[in-house]
């Protein structure tokens, strides 16, 4: 393939922009080579500035989950936009979508708004503190909650990527008060709260870790936090911004048949647009400004348009009763036909899998938790990211993230991402 054009705009970009880029995994750094420029994309397709075609399996990192410009998603944007693209004031349509999230997902009575997952993170960890009255957490190394201060503490995602899962710019005072245990490890957790009795706010958990690759909680292990935290009047968050509208219409609660005390959304929940989203039961939503003393707002929080591609996406997933069993099923064979042919050419992997995230590690055995991640032949991926780029299958270019599957993928498009496997395990 050409990345001819890619190259320029790249070069361009790297004058004006830090890193050329707004986000720092795009920069390809993990696999190196130039950054691909989207010039559009359709369904489960994107279409570079150079002319090719690739089928996508980042995503946006998850939002288009029915596969790019989704016509119903589109179109209440333009008919939104042609009304007014913001106000700072009440809309119905925050009411319209927040109905339909309390609807869709078990235990929430009430959600607020904001822009992305990493305010809705911040914002629920602020009021699970004004909540307890607590000032420490506990996240899990590898997890990654978005890039405020408190979360930059062994961080997952692009963090990893780069070797600064602790960013310079934190300050040892807000570091302190984050506690990190080890992904599945229950005994881990165990001392932390013995050792800060009294002091946890709450524990914050990607209930299906998928910014190290994706890593499924071990049986029991999400109940097993929940009855710490009932026990120790601690919060569960789970941070959904992944799971949430993706496994299943209640997210990773439904799925696990776990309850949070506060969930965080983020992706899905905006159709592609920036919206994320913080929810609990009334007893703990009821501590935000203004009904209560615990201060969160955004002048572009509940925006029409984002709202409008929000409603128009979870009415989508809400009125489709298949569509999470349609696209586990999509997953599952595109699991079983990448497994069949790495093990035909010896290609050492484990791959990790619930619902429609997937992740291929290039090393033997179980992927559980970050050092079991961190563990992956690095070189091997980069020969494989590279591979399938230009045999036209675009995955993230970082071993620390996830694949989603889009509904937009046929059996087709899946055969031919295998064959690109196949091509690539065919150089090894
Ligand atoms: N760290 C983000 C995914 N886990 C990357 C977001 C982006 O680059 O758009």
């Amino acid at each position: 393939m050409i990345y001819k054009r890619s190259s320029a705009l790249f070069a361009d970009a790297e004058r004006v922009i830090p890193g050329g880029v707004n986000s720092p995994v795009r920069a390809f750094k993990g696999v190196g080579g130039t950054p691909i420029f989207v010039k559009e994309a359709k369904g489960a397709y994107l279409y570079d500035e150079d002319g090719n075609r690739l089928i996508d399996y980042i995503n946006s990192w998850g939002p288009m989950i029915l596969g790019h410009a989704h016509e119903p998603v589109v179109n209440a944007v333009i008919e939104k936009a042609q009304k007014g693209t913001s106000f700072g004031m009440p809309t119905e349509i925050e009411t319209q979508i927040a109905e339909l999230a309390v609807a869709m997902v078990p235990n929430i009575d009430k959600i607020r708004f904001v822009n992305s997952g990493t305010e809705a993170c911040m914002s629920a960890v602020r009021l699970a503190r004004g909540f307890t009255g607590k000032d420490k957490i506990i996240k899990f190394a590898g997890c990654y909650h978005g890039h405020s201060d408190s979360f930059l503490i062994q961080a997952g995602s692009g963090a990893s990527t780069f070797g600064t899962p602790n960013s310079p710019g934190v300050t040892k005072g807000t570091a302190k008060d984050t506690l990190l245990a080890n992904y599945n490890d229950i005994e881990n957790v165990k001392q932390l709260i013995e050792a800060n009795k009294n002091e946890i706010a709450c524990i914050i958990i990607e209930p299906v870790a998928g910014n190290m690759g994706c890593i499924p909680p071990k049986e029991g292990f999400l109940k097993a936090l929940r009855n710490l935290c009932d026990a120790n009047g601690i919060l569960l968050v789970f941070d959904e911004v992944m799971t949430g509208f993706r496994l299943a219409k209640g997210g990773a609660q439904e799925l696990y048949g776990i309850n949070a005390d506060i969930v965080c959304f983020g992706k899905v929940i905006g159709g592609g647009l920036p919206v994320g989203a913080f929810a609990a039961r009334n007893e703990i939503m009821n501590h935000l400004a203004p009904l209560g003393p615990v201060y969160q707002a955004g002048t572009l929080s509940g925006n029409p348009l984002a709202m409008a591609a929000g409603l128009a996406m979870l009415t989508e997933l809400n009125n489709d009763v298949k569509v999470f069993k349609r696209l586990a099923e999509k997953t599952a064979y595109l699991h079983k036909g990448i497994s069949k042919v790495l093990i035909e050419n010896e290609v050492v992997h484990t791959i990790n899998r619930v619902g429609s995230m997937i992740s291929v590690h290039f090393d033997e055995g179980e992927v559980i938790d970050f050092a079991t991640a961190a563990k992956g032949n690095n070189g091997t991926f980069k020969t494989f990211f590279h591979s399938m780029l230009s045999n036209g299958v675009y995955i993230a270019p970082s071993a620390f993230e996830t694949w989603f599957i889009t509904d937009a993928l046929s059996y087709e498009d899946l055969d031919f991402t295998i064959n690109a496997v196949h091509k690539f395990a065919k150089t090894m």
